[in-house]
């Protein structure tokens, strides 16, 4: 077990002030259902997909994004879908965000020709018409952000913004530094999304990076404004996104984001998580963004139990059926495993 050389406690950060109550007046009771079977929606689809992974029907890498479900549903409904998206092999939730049906999104993690990418890509590579791409290499998402940044300033195209997320372990990455520099240099509307889970595979983040409250230091360095959520409270994370997407659009200037969150399953799923005891796991899952939002729904009478249940038991089915399809879907020929290696002409 490790002992952190130290821990910031979460009441030491500046988190981006938010209004549960206006916000909730704001979005209104059918948003706020949509948005909570979003999530919903993901969890379920983690939940039996990591069954199958165990039933052998899925192979390779696997990485769950439980637990951080609040930040890209937050992120998506703020931004619209007409802006470049991007982000690292954690990518389910964001591809199914962005347009990926779960029946495609599902037969590519069984590795199906029928699969969102052929069957070529498996659970980090997906794609949706404005997600750019899960990518393994940590921070390799990073410069193809300032990439699509840079174009929609080249093209001088309006109302849109390239958004990267990366881990708290991609912050070390060299990547991640040039990016940030000529991100700000060349004033390109983009913004960077640390999702610190506190963890890089089985390395606690402060064993990793020399500093802590990674957005509250690293902006000043870059001459961006940086800011801090909360990302197991959705509206925290709303309020947020929503803010930061008005003021990069105004001011056509980076930005740069830590949003605190949990992981609450390991790095992978071969990854036992020997690393942190039950208690501490116990502890992040208390904080479940889904079982937060249910509660603030249930208490301004917007959601009930039963509903909750029902909202619950469709999702479940939804993956049942994006199963079924993937598993009857057919394999890829072996004979085209030489397309789409080269763009056509
Ligand atoms: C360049 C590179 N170095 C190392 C690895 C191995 N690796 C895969 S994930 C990972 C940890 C990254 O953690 P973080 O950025 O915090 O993202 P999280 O998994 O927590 O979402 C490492 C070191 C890699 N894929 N690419």
């Amino acid at each position: 077990m490790i002992t952190p050389r130290f821990i910031v406690e979460k009441n030491q950060y500046n988190f981006f002030p938010s209004n549960q109550e206006e916000l909730i007046a704001q979005l209104g009771k059918d948003l706020l259902l949509k948005l909570i079977t979003q999530m919903l929606s993901i969890r379920n689809f983690e939940i039996r997909a990591e069954s199958a992974y165990q039933q052998g029907k899925i192979g390779g890498f696997f990485h769950s994004y439980m637990g951080q479900e609040a930040i890209q549903v937050a992120a998506v409904e703020a931004l619209g879908q007409e802006n470049w998206y991007i982000t690292s092999y954690r990518c389910h939730a964001l591809a199914l965000l962005l347009g990926a049906t779960q029946e495609e999104v599902m037969a590519e993690l069984y590795g199906k020709a029928t699969g969102n990418a052929r069957g070529r890509g498996g659970s980090m590579h997906l794609y949706a018409k404005r997600l750019l791409g899960g990518f393994g290499i940590v921070a390799g998402q990073v410069p193809i952000a300032v990439g699509a940044a840079f174009q929609i300033k080249y093209k001088d195209i309006k109302n849109e913004v390239a958004i990267c997320f990366l881990g708290d372990g991609a912050v070390a990455q060299g990547a991640v530094h040039e990016s940030l520099n000529l991100a700000s240099l060349w004033n390109l509307p983009c913004i960077f999304v640390i999702e610190n889970n506190q963890w890089g595979m089985g390395t606690a983040v402060q064993r990793a990076l020399c500093f802590n409250k990674l957005a509250e230091n690293i902006a000043p360095t870059y001459n961006m404004k940086g800011y801090t959520f909360d990302g197991m409270d959705f509206f925290n994370c709303y309020a947020g996104f929503s803010h930061v997407y008005q003021e990069v659009l105004k001011t056509n200037r980076p930005v740069i984001i830590e949003v605190l969150t949990e992981r609450f399953r390991g790095h992978s799923i071969s990854d036992p998580g020997l690393y942190r005891t039950k208690e501490a796991l116990q502890k992040s899952m208390q904080k479940d963004p889904i079982l937060r939002m249910q509660h603030i729904l249930e208490e301004h009478h917007i959601l009930d139990a039963e509903t909750y249940k029902k909202i619950d038991k469709e999702c479940r089915e939804k993956t049942l059926a994006a199963m079924k399809y993937a598993d009857e879907s057919p394999w890829p020929n072996p004979l085209t495993i030489e397309e789409d290696v080269f763009a056509p002409n």
